[in-house]
């Protein structure tokens, strides 16, 4: 038996306050959340949907220091931008709030103190990567390199985008300074871990026990996760932009940004509901739903409810997390840094009015179970072969019907005809499957099943052509076109959640001032009598010039991302052959890989190149390798014959070949297959 909620709670991820919305977050978080959240509230039910900015981490004091201003001004200009264009594109949050505000320091700082005193928290000195030159610590987005896990580059400090997995900093192989592209040396400093080992077997029960219907890349990649066992996970930074840290000895140290972030969904609840926002967090009855893209899995099924679990006093973990998967642009992945993306605030620029178009688009081909591919083409046809020629083509022929044959006035029906009868029957059918697809947040598949009522209705208006009947039966024609205007005002229900302006103003026209989804389907839904308003059309069809613009829009960022892209470095002048020939390039076998002490960037190995005798080389690439013993068995190439060195007291005899990559990562040249140590380069 399902359980029965008096309330549900939706929260939607925090987006980070860095940057404008793009149809990728819109896709993937919140016009899902926002459709059922509009579902819900048709059905009378008691829904909260909170938002908010994610105004911390370091992405935004990157941003800052890049523009010479303040977090705060980086935070204000974005917040700002985000919560309005949401308001324009109709996404109906209950409360869209910051966490910079009092309320959410106040609550993440107590959450945090309460966690620390119930001795929930493990405190560790660690060795962190540091920039010399920034003169900091670099966690997160300050620092990228390989993910040890899929060896993908530019991974975070903290995560890495292709696979999904949170990392530690010290994990990344050959990283670098994001700050100062410098390679990052080890330094000691203490943070605080939550042990999400200790609550590995209760989120394994949790999650794998009692929630195997959650959609499968949301189980899959919690199990995944699940089965490689979790680690501590430092929760607290040195950095000075964040929640400071609340105990003594933490000066310079804030609560990292996933730490307090998810804790935005309370302090913005607090808001809206200060005296009862318990009753939303605590209670049984509260059904919590958090809408994520897939990148923020982790964090909600694993980390926050690891949090909450460890909080105690009551918190209810969420019900489900319907996760999306990403949306890509013409073919490729939305980029921030390289502006590759539609801007909600520009197209609402671009597309005035047009707000339920993009909604409808994105929900019609929302990531829901595979990344998928947004085009302005497929935009175009949507608009025009959907929205206008199937769904406001048939309102249209209603309204401007029965103000052709009526003056306006919705007609009285008379006995329904078998055509009748079948067309609402099959309404009732399509309303139960959309129906369905919502409950279990399907929701393109409820999308089809709303437009499947506009294809009902003009397949009705087909078989009954009332535009023919209306001198022969005027009887039959008055109930064809009250029984079409009760489909119409369906339809002004079932779209609520998808096009909500649309919906409004077709419910004004038909005189409808209260949306239930009850009375969907029904045939008193606009009385006989009622003067009904003939506005313009619903939806206008979306022209080529219109369509084109945004394509070249697109050709000219790509053309500015060619001209910025990384390029390799001038070819030096040339060599000639023989001069070259006298180079002895080698390969070798590492005995031995340890750090020069006193020297950052220095690492010492003892290579075995088939002489019998040690030889020694050093080279400046230890930030590259904060674990050089890892490199102990591998073959690199190198410069035999080059005079000897003395480097920090070392006798350096030669020079190992490397190579730089686009984004600042390195990588030792060695050979395809193992060879014999000393085998001579040709
Ligand atoms: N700011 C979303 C992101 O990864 C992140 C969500 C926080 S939800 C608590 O952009
Ligand atoms: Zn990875």
């Amino acid at each position: 038996m399902e359980k029965q909620y008096k309330r549900t709670l939706i929260t939607t991820a925090l987006p980070y306050a860095n940057g404008p919305v793009h149809i990728g977050h819109l896709a993937g978080v919140y016009i899902p959340a926002d459709i059922y959240a509009r579902y819900l509230r048709l059905q009378g039910r008691e829904v909260a949907m909170i938002g908010g900015s994610d105004e911390h981490g370091v992405p935004i004091t990157i941003k800052a220091k890049n523009e010479g201003v303040t977090p705060q001004d980086i935070v204000d200009r974005y917040h700002n931008i985000i919560r309005d264009s949401f308001k324009e594109l109709g996404i109906s949050f209950d409360v869209y709030s910051r966490t910079t505000s009092a309320t959410h320091a106040a609550t993440a700082s107590e959450f945090f103190r309460r966690l620390y005193d119930k001795g929930e928290f493990v405190e560790k000195t660690s060795m962190q990567l540091y920039d010399e030159k920034a003169h900091q610590f670099l966690a997160d987005r300050y620092v990228k390199g390989e993910c040890p896990i899929c060896h993908a580059q530019g991974a975070y400090g903290d995560q890495c985008e292709k696979c999904g997995s949170s990392l530690n900093a010290t994990d990344l192989i050959n990283p670098v300074s994001a700050i100062t592209g410098n390679t990052p040396v080890l330094r000691e400093t203490h943070h605080w871990y939550l042990p999400l080992d200790r609550w590995e077997p209760a989120l394994r029960q949790w999650i794998l026990e009692e929630h195997k219907e959650w959609k499968t890349n949301v189980y899959g990649q919690c199990k995944s996760w699940l089965d490689l066992g979790l680690q501590p996970r430092a929760v607290t930074r040195d950095l000075d932009w964040g929640v400071p840290v609340p105990v003594e000895g933490a000066e310079g140290k804030v609560l990292y940004v996933w730490f307090d972030a998810p804790i935005g969904y309370i302090s913005n609840t607090k808001e809206i509901f200060p005296d009862t926002w318990e009753q939303w967090w605590k209670s049984p009855d509260t059904r919590i739903i958090n809408f994520i893209g897939k990148d923020n899995i982790v964090f909600h099924c694993i980390v926050f409810p690891a949090m909450m679990m460890a909080y105690g006093d009551g918190f209810q973990l969420p019900d489900n997390v319907p996760a999306n998967e990403f949306l890509n642009l013409e073919g490729d992945k939305i980029s921030t840094s390289r502006n590759w993306a539609v801007w909600l605030h520009e197209y609402l620029r671009d597309f005035p009015g047009k707000q339920d178009v993009l909604r409808y688009v994105l929900t019609a081909t929302a990531p829901e179970t595979r990344d998928n591919d947004f085009t302005w083409s497929d935009f175009q046809t949507r608009n025009n072969s959907e929205l206008v020629a199937i769904l406001g083509n048939f309102i249209n022929r209603v309204v401007v019907l029965t103000h052709k044959y009526y003056n306006g006035t919705v007609p009285a029906a008379g006995e329904l005809a078998q055509v009748d009868t079948k067309a609402l029957a099959d309404i009732r059918a399509a309303v139960e499957a959309l129906t369905d697809s919502l409950e279990t947040f399907h929701f393109r598949e409820a999308l089809k099943q709303a437009m499947e009522i506009a294809r009902i209705g003009n397949r009705y208006l087909q078989e009954t052509e009332p535009w023919k009947l209306t001198k022969s039966d005027p009887q039959r024609t008055a109930t064809v076109m009250n029984v079409a205007m009760q489909i119409c005002a369906s339809l002004a229900i079932a779209f609520e959640p998808f096009t909500p302006f649309m919906a409004h103003r077709l419910a004004a026209d038909l005189r409808i001032d209260h949306l239930c989804w009850s009375r969907l389907g029904h045939t008193d839904l606009v009385p006989a009598g009622t003067v009904v308003a003939k506005s313009d059309l619903m939806f206008e069809k979306i022209e080529d010039a219109a369509i084109q613009a945004q394509l070249d829009r697109l050709a000219r960022i790509k053309k500015e991302n060619e001209a910025k892209a990384w390029k390799p470095a001038e070819q030096k002048a040339d060599v000639d052959f023989d001069t070259f020939c006298r180079s002895d390039l080698r390969v070798a076998t590492v005995k031995e890989c340890i750090k020069v002490p006193k020297a950052d960037k220095l690492l010492k190995f003892t290579l075995d190149d088939g002489s019998g005798t040690d030889r020694i080389i050093v080279s400046g690439i230890a930030a590259y390798y904060p674990n050089p013993e890892e490199l102990v068995g591998k073959q690199v190439c190198y410069i035999a014959n080059l005079p000897v060195r003395k480097l920090r007291g070392i006798e350096s005899q030669g020079m190992i070949l490397s190579a730089v990559n686009a984004d600042g990562s390195l990588s030792l040249i060695t050979t395809s297959a193992a060879v014999a140590p000393g085998a001579q380069i040709q």
